[in-house]
This record gives structure tokens, sequence and C-alpha cells, in this order.
């Protein structure tokens, strides 16, 4: 492959990349914030009696929600859960993994252990700091079921600015009104210390498209400069790697 096209390649490679194609990323066991790593859970709003706070970093305790930490119910519309742990020793955070899961169709939706806002917050000594939130409008519960054939699972990987600590603390707005399941579920919340390849990271600068089609036209230039008179050779990108 001459320069020119090998060029051309990696800004698509950058272009598809920025799309930030969907795809499930499994639970992990040996993440920052996994009990098999030494996590306890050092307090939360009330627990559903099926499941355990645990739950959502690896642990499994209860046979019910074996996999799960669901929040209490019959609570309003709007309202806030937490739960706040601590590592075994302080670990420096680049990005984490959520997955939730709410109830399923065709006699459930969102508003049944679903949410509208996570937020994600490290102790800097003094409080616990706002290092990540996202709201959430409409169905966020991927509808299209591009992570899961249920269309029910929410998987949310994101990077954050590097931070150090020791205590960690997550907050969940619950969609759906009072109700025997209402209570936000959580399947698994993943810390790590690398940052997602595929994802931005904070405080880097990020190329807008319209610089990215700049650069491709650029390298198109340059590789038709490079060729002379001769007719460029036909490019065909290759498939879009990391699609489901
Ligand atoms: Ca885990």
């Amino acid at each position: 492959m001459r320069y020119a096209e090998l060029a051309l390649a990696l800004a698509l490679a950058a272009a598809l990349l920025a799309a930030g194609p969907a795809r499930a990323l499994p639970a992990s066991t040996t993440d920052l914030w996994d009990v098999s790593q030494g996590t306890v859970v050092t307090g939360s709003t009330p627990i559903h009696f099926s499941s355990d706070a645990r739950q959502m970093f690896g642990a499994v305790i209860t046979r019910i929600e074996s996999a799960n930490t669901v929040f209490g119910d019959f609570e309003a519309a709007g309202s806030l859960d937490f739960i706040e742990w601590r590592t075994a020793a302080p670990v420096t955070l680049r990005s984490f993994n959520l997955s939730a899961v709410h109830d399923a169709a065709p006699l459930r939706n969102r508003y049944y252990r679903g949410m509208d806002r996570f937020s994600l917050f490290a102790f800097d000594g003094t409080d616990f700091a706002e290092i990540f939130s996202i709201s959430f409008s409409g169905d966020l519960y991927d509808p299209l079921a591009a992570n899961h054939p249920c269309k029910c699972q929410f998987v949310l990987e994101a990077n954050v600015a590097a931070v150090t600590s020791d205590r960690f603390r997550a907050e969940f707005v619950q969609t759906g009104p009072p109700s025997d399941a209402s209570g936000v579920r959580i399947h698994e919340l993943d810390g790590y210390g690398t940052f997602f390849g595929n994802q931005p990271i904070p405080g880097t600068q990020v190329p807008e498209p319209s610089s990215l089609a700049l650069f491709g036209l650029a390298v198109v230039a340059l590789a038709r400069g490079r060729s002379g008179s001769r007719r460029p050779r036909a490019f065909m990108p290759a498939g879009r790697r990391g699609s489901p």
C-alpha cells in the first residue's frame, strides 16, 4: 500500500472510530471496582430484597437477581438512588462501563426499573466530586437492540479525566412512577485504569467531522499529486470493524 493510500485508510478508520460503533462490553470480574479486588460497599439507598448492593460489583449473593443490584421500590418518579464504595487501595480511574437492565417488553418497559440520569463521583479528600453525568430522554435502553435482544439493556462505555481515589459514588434517577417494580436495576458497574480507544478522552482535542473530511480531501489531493497523470486506483475501505 502506498503512503498516500495508507494515510487515507487511517483517516477513514479515524472517522469510523469517532462515530462510536455500538457494542456490548461484557461485565468484568477483574476491574478496579470488582469485589474480587477488595472493593466494599459503604452505603446506599435501600436495596430490593431480591438482590444485593455488592452484585453490581461482581458479587453473587442472592439467587433471584443473582447478577444485579436492584434499588428499592415504591419511590416517586424522579427519586434519586445512590451507592458508595471503597477500593482496597487508591486506584486511578480513566474509564467505566455501566450495564443497566429494565424489565422487558411486551408487558414492561423503561418505567419498570429504568433510569433517567446516571452520575458518577470520586472523593477528593473533602467531598464527592462529580466526574461524569449523563441524562437520558426517551428510550435510552437500546430500542434497536444493538446490545441486547431484549431491547431492555443499556451499556454505557465512557472515559473520564484520570482521577485517583479510593472512594466513589454513583447516583441513579428513577424513571417510572412508584410500583412494585420501579426501583432502578443495575447489572454491573466496572471501573478501568485505561481509556477506551473508541471513546473521546476528556482533555484532548477531538477532530471535528468537518476537519476529518478536510483531512481526507487533503490526503486524496496528495495521492493524486504523487501519482502524476496516472489515474488514481480505486480505494476500497476496509469493513467496519468492531460493529456487532
Ligand atoms: Ca465488575
